[in-house]
């Protein structure tokens, strides 16, 4: 039988409250509630197109974040719930960051190169991951908005209110058409 597509969550975009809270933790309670919602974000995110996305973007204050690297007809759907960084290495590295929630802007941010995390899976078992690359910053990313921070946060305020502003200026433009 063919399934039904999910539509697509939409996706909260800076400045917005629901961006800066901390995210409380996945219970047992919650996990019934947990499928149609990962779907409706990774759906979002493969829309957008985006490698990443967590729950606080789609206005779910929950500790949960859905990842894929790949491009979308090779998915490798990665769904991580109560997600902790265990570790994180000395070294660091820089790249070029941007976020769905502030769209078409990028800068510069540099973060521990490698990162292992502890998380839940969606049948409630422990898992592990030591991540490099793209998949740390996207982790270290998306565990951030977690905890109400978003990629901007790295940057000194100066660079912080030019994206803000630049981004405030770009959705009026979009609003007026
Ligand atoms: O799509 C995304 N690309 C990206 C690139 C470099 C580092 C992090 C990311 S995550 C971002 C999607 C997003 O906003 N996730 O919260
Ligand atoms: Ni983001």
């Amino acid at each position: 039988m063919q399934r039904l597509a999910t539509a697509p969550l939409s996706i909260i975009i800076a400045p917005d409250p629901r961006l800066k809270a901390r995210a409380r933790v996945v219970r047992a309670e919650d996990r019934a509630t947990l499928p149609p919602l990962i779907e409706g974000m990774f759906a979002a995110m493969y829309a957008a197109p985006g490698i990443g996305l967590a729950a606080p973007q789609v206005g779910v204050s929950l500790r949960l974040l859905v990842i894929d690297l790949q491009p979308e007809d090779k998915p490798a759907p990665l769904v991580l719930i109560n997600p902790e960084i265990l570790a994180t290495s000395e070294e660091r590295v820089t790249r070029e960051e941007g976020c769905l929630s502030l769209p078409n802007q990028y800068a510069d941010i540099t973060r521990p190169a490698r990162v292992s995390v502890r998380y839940s899976d969606l049948a409630g078992a422990a898992r592990q991951i030591a991540a490099e690359g793209l998949l740390a910053a996207c982790l270290q990313h998306e565990i951030d908005h977690l905890n109400g921070i978003l990629f901007i946060d790295h940057l000194s305020p100066l660079k912080r209110n030019m994206i803000l502003r630049r981004l405030a200026k770009e959705q009026r433009q979009k609003a007026a058409g």
